[in-house]
């Protein structure tokens, strides 16, 4: 496609008995958001279905989310290219229309005919997974910092601004609590505050970078009622710079993130990649 285009898709019900769509970003590479987050240049819209979801911009390839049809209107999926054509631009999308009757915890992997069938996703999870481990990545989670610059001259966010989605694990039977960690790179949970001092202090990842409940306003992730070794935090609310270990027994298992309109007095954010391991039930405590 030329740059400074719309590309744009229509997904047709494909009879009365879907419900749902998944769509796998197989490859999906835009241009980066501006350093307030905001996908100015290249975005991808997806319109038409039962809730709203925010324009995703940046590099997204691997990631994938579901929509709810509204009822049988047509789900569009708009991509809109800015006329700079030095910045790459590539998808591939795959697309999967899923049953109303179809239960959520029916993926499985068809050996003989190589297929990956999906079950729905609980309304509201715009990411679903359903291994027992596994990483959760937000949207354009990556290490390098934005190239573009705040107003106050500090690096911008590869965050993607006004987001406020579920990201949900199936539960597998046995399984009674989930663990949140970071995944190995240092930038895997920078969200708000100042990434680059961090860095530079050396306190990225560890507890002086680690900020919760009320300290946490713009953008920050929910996790309900964790506990960080083995201690009740007493908040599910969490941001700044590193993230201590949680674990949580509360059902369904979801984490949610939020982030706002801008990226203000945040800098050099990248958003979050987390390891997520599911645990196994006990009988020790009651509830588990
Ligand atoms: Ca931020
Ligand atoms: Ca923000």
């Amino acid at each position: 496609m030329t740059a400074g285009n719309v590309c744009a898709f229509t997904i047709q019900q494909c009879n009365p008995s879907i419900c749902q769509v998944r769509i796998d970003f197989l490859t999906l590479t835009l241009a980066q958001p501006n350093a307030h987050g905001s996908c100015i240049y290249d975005s991808m819209n997806i319109i038409g279905g039962a809730t709203n979801i925010p324009p995703i911009c940046g590099e997204n390839s691997g990631l994938h989310l579901y929509v709810d049809f509204n009822g049988n209107s047509n789900i569009r999926i708009v991509i809109s290219t800015s006329s700079d054509a030095s910045v790459p631009k590539a998808w591939k999308l795959k697309i999967a229309q899923i049953a109303c009757d179809c239960p959520t915890r029916a993926h499985m992997y068809e050996a003989l005919a190589r297929k990956r069938f999906y079950g729905l996703s609980p309304s509201g999870c715009l990411m679903h997974y359903t291994d027992l481990s596994g990483t959760v990545r937000s949207f354009n989670y990556g290490t390098t910092v934005s190239s573009y610059l705040l107003p106050n001259g500090q690096p911008g966010t590869r965050q993607l601004a006004n987001t406020n989605y579920g990201i949900c694990v199936e539960m597998v039977a046995g399984y009674c609590g989930i663990q949140w960690s970071q995944s190995s790179d240092i930038y895997s949970f920078t969200v708000s505050g100042d990434t680059s001092t961090a860095v530079g202090q050396g306190i990225i990842g560890t507890p002086a970078s680690f900020a919760s409940g009320a300290d946490c306003t713009t953008d920050f992730i929910v996790v309900p009622n964790p506990l960080v070794n083995g201690v009740p935090t007493r908040t599910d609310r969490f941001c700044g710079n590193g993230l201590p270990t949680l674990t949580t027994y509360s059902k369904p298992f979801v984490l949610t993130t939020v982030t706002n309109g801008d990226e203000l007095p945040d800098s050099g954010n990248r958003g979050f990649a987390l390891s997520y391991t599911q645990l196994r039930c006990t009988n020790i405590i009651v509830g588990r």
